[in-house]
């Protein structure tokens, strides 16, 4: 007879239920997407030192801008760096459709996020400029994911700086052209970045191409100001009636009439809500997740790509993560076409304009 309150016998539970094997262990970065205390886009390295970029000489950093002040209606894109990081569950080291193991010939790190605080609107847009700024100098392409659109006004900006201004164009999917003189007096809310980029003269009009625009606004005389400017854009309803891919090879012929290079800006909410609900201006009737991620593909592979920013993202508007995935996929989509490019021999690095400079003078 045993004896309840009888000490223990000290007993082997591995050994009793066969834990005590042999298991293979993982380490960041073989562990599965949803393991581990941090988020690098594609379990890349981290480097946010502007000194160790210009060591390594990656061909492409990625950037996070989690900032929302500026937006217009519902807020929540200062949570979309984070989101889209995470949007997915593997590493990305093989692109099925263009069969590239992209990885494998292109440097990638994650420059990390900008310096953001909220409620700060100048700063917010100053340590964006600095960051982007930074990463650009190094050589490499910063991919930047927002944030509301108002990134885009610093971010081109730099990006401009370093190549010098009026060699890039911008292709801009988007609902909506961003180019208002001012939302509610407010002359960097995420509905102007275009006009400021352009009345700065970082980026000629004469070098905009948009796809995408519908629904009701901005007014008339935006779209006045616009053509005076010699901006191009491509309506919806021109996707509907032509098809995506027509559209998007008359935007690419146009992209190339001009610029040196492009910065691609890509609005996730140029992509129909049912498919991409995590916005912050939600318009419907708009391109499919599938057209997005193919324009992207032959848009980069095309044309000299400069820099890309992915932008809108709002998580708290989410649903089951579709949107962070998109973007997400989108800015693999870019990584995967720069790959091919340099397997077939083209260099991705810039090393013209601020970047010689910096090396010249041994700051590399
Ligand atoms: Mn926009």
């Amino acid at each position: 007879m045993s004896d309840p309150v009888s000490t223990p016998t000290r007993q082997d539970y591995a050994r009793q239920n066969g834990w005590d094997g042999e298991y293979p262990r993982f380490k960041a970065p073989d562990v599965p997407s949803y393991v581990g205390t941090s988020v690098s886009f594609a379990h890349q390295p981290v480097v946010t030192d502007p000194r160790e970029l210009t060591r390594i000489r990656p061909d492409v950093a990625i950037v996070g801008a989690p900032f929302d002040d500026a937006v217009s209606y519902r807020p929540g894109a200062r949570f979309g760096p984070r989101a889209i990081r995470q949007a997915t569950y593997t590493r990305g080291d093989h692109s099925i459709q263009l069969d590239i193991q992209p990885f494998e010939h292109l440097t990638v790190v994650d420059a990390g996020d900008a310096d953001i605080v909220p409620a700060w609107l100048e700063r917010g847009h100053a340590m964006v400029f600095r960051k982007v700024l930074e990463v650009a100098s190094s050589g490499a392409i910063p991919i930047i994911l927002g944030g509301d659109h108002s990134i885009t006004w610093p971010s081109a900006s730099a990006v401009a700086q370093v190549r010098a201004p009026g060699t890039i164009g911008i292709v801009h999917f988007d609902a909506h052209a961003d180019t208002a003189a001012e939302d509610w007096g407010v002359l960097a809310g995420h509905g102007t970045p275009m006009r400021r980029l352009i009345e700065s003269g970082a980026v000629d009009g004469r070098n905009f191409v948009q796809v995408g625009l519908r629904g009701y606004w901005p007014p008339m005389e935006v779209f006045a100001w616009m053509q005076e400017h010699g901006l191009r854009w491509h309506l919806m309803r021109e996707i509907e009636e032509r098809g995506a891919e027509a559209v998007i090879d008359d935007a690419i012929a146009e992209a190339l009439d001009g610029p040196d290079a492009v910065y691609l800006s890509l609005d996730i909410d140029v992509i129909d809500p049912g498919m991409a609900p995590g916005t912050g201006t939600p318009e419907p009737g708009g391109m499919l997740t599938r057209e997005i991620l193919r324009a992207v593909r032959r848009i980069v592979g095309r044309v000299d790509i400069a820099a890309m920013d992915i932008v809108e993202v709002s998580p708290p508007y989410d649903h089951a993560d579709v949107t962070a995935a998109a973007a997400h996929r989108a800015a693999l989509e870019c990584i995967s076409a720069l790959a091919v490019k340099k397997r077939a021999g083209h260099a991705v690095r810039f090393e013209g304009g601020l970047v010689a400079e910096r090396l010249g003078a041994g700051i590399g």
